[in-house]
């Protein structure tokens, strides 16, 4: 007999939650309404015996089970999760975690408000009201949550507007908007935690719904979040802000700025340490230590994913060559305009520094670190060509996917 088509695929990133996964099934199981047919993907990335009772376990849940363990655990969290929706089967795709912090009770509402609403992103929030964030252990993680919320939703003030909690790990969202993103350029590039957030503001759904939530405790186990993942968020923050090619321009710019401050300083200690040097060579030298500076931010941040083109050392040699070619073409190319074109001094500045610097960036922008062929790092996701989801199957599907971390 074949199984009819789920309306719902659970997707449930796991690592190292073995003493989880029957409660959580459990609940999950007593929890879907009647009339709503639901499979339970696990994206897995652990190291201990959580396959093996996900095995079990599934073996006794009413509902279909897929396991997709991956051995090489690309993107982290985020990487499993989209993952996992390649294997989910459904028109809604309802994310969650494994530890019971998110109440599986609320998956039924989570649809029906998307249903209700029409609405493709169904959030279940903490901040809405009625909401609750009681089960974040301790003020230091309530205040890291609440700012980095803040942060996140001053940055993106037009995708998250209507989303209380975009690093929500509960909600429920359309195939089709999943879809939508991977059809992009460079489609979905998760990094980390916060997986909501990319989903928001790559496949900008059409409709946004909010449930309150209370987050509760932890059921068993320890929480994996670490010092790290606040990195991978920040990573991924400018990743996302820097994906139109405006806003990278003005974050180039304002970390060519802030490259003055590495230069000022190493012209300040050879003024100091080598009295006898004159000014041009020492500002050359000093210059050197800015263009350095710059080359380590825009490379490991702005451009880490487009960094496959070149070696690092053509990287870092193209950089430093454009750099210092800025400095040699800049005077002649302003006396060019003041001879030529009749232009005063300050305003043939003005224009020749502006010329260099377009030129400068679109030399990286274009060509060093080009997004062409974008999609070729990102665990992108397949458009519904999921396998068949034969109830209570275990099917660990290791499909190596490039590391979007390069
Ligand atoms: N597949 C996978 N799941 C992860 C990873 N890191 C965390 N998780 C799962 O993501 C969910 C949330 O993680 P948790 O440690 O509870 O984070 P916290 O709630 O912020 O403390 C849990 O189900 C974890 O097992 C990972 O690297 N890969
Ligand atoms: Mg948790």
């Amino acid at each position: 007999m074949t199984a009819l088509p789920a309306d719902v695929s659970i997707v449930v990133p796991t690592f190292n939650e073995a003493d989880n996964i029957h409660a959580l099934l459990t609940r999950i199981a007593a929890a879907v309404p009647a009339g709503l047919r639901a499979e339970v993907v696990f994206a897995d990335d652990s190291t201990d015996r959580t396959c093996a009772v996900i095995e079990e376990e599934a073996a006794c849940c009413p509902l279909p089970v897929v396991l997709h363990h991956r051995p090489e655990p690309a993107g982290g969290l985020g990487g499993a999760v989209v993952e996992g929706f390649t294997r989910a089967t459904a028109p809604w795709i309802v994310v969650i975690d494994a530890d019971l912090q998110h109440p599986p009770e609320l998956i039924g509402e989570l649809i029906a408000r998307g249903e209700s609403t029409g609405a493709e992103l169904v959030v279940a929030s903490r901040y809405a009201a009625g909401g609750d964030r009681g089960g974040l252990a301790g003020g230091y993680r309530k205040l890291v949550s609440s700012s980095s919320t803040l942060l996140t939703k001053s940055l993106f003030p037009r995708a998250l507007c209507g989303l209380t909690d975009p690093m929500s790990g509960f909600f429920a969202i359309r195939r089709t908007a999943v879809d939508r993103a991977a059809a992009e350029d460079e489609g979905l590039q998760p990094l980390g935690y916060k997986i909501l957030l990319e989903l928001a503001v790559r496949c900008r759904p059409h409709g946004i719904a909010e449930v309150p939530y209370a987050f509760g405790e932890r059921h068993a186990g320890a929480s994996k979040s670490t010092a790290k993942e606040g990195m991978r968020f920040l990573r991924h923050l400018i990743t996302l802000r820097t994906a139109d090619p405006r806003a990278r321009a003005v974050v180039f710019g304002l970390i060519g700025l802030s490259g003055f401050v590495p230069n000022l300083a190493l012209l300040w200690l050879l003024t100091v340490t080598a009295p006898g040097l004159s000014y041009a060579p020492a500002e050359i030298i000093a210059n050197q230590a800015g263009l350095l500076w710059n080359f380590a931010l825009i490379d490991s941040f702005v451009y880490r994913n487009q960094r496959r083109h070149h070696r690092r050392s053509v990287r870092l040699l193209t950089f430093g060559g454009v750099g210092n070619a800025d400095l040699v073409a800049r005077i002649p190319l302003a006396a060019l305009l003041i001879a030529g074109a009749g232009m005063t001094a300050l305003p043939a500045t003005a224009l020749s520094m502006a010329i260099v610097f377009t030129a400068r960036f679109l030399v990286v922008d274009r060509w060093l670190y080009r997004r062409l062929g974008g999609r070729a790092t990102a665990p992108t996701v397949v458009p519904t060509t999921a396998p068949t989801v034969v109830p209570r199957v275990v099917e660990p599907v290791p499909d190596p996917v490039p590391d979007p971390l390069g």
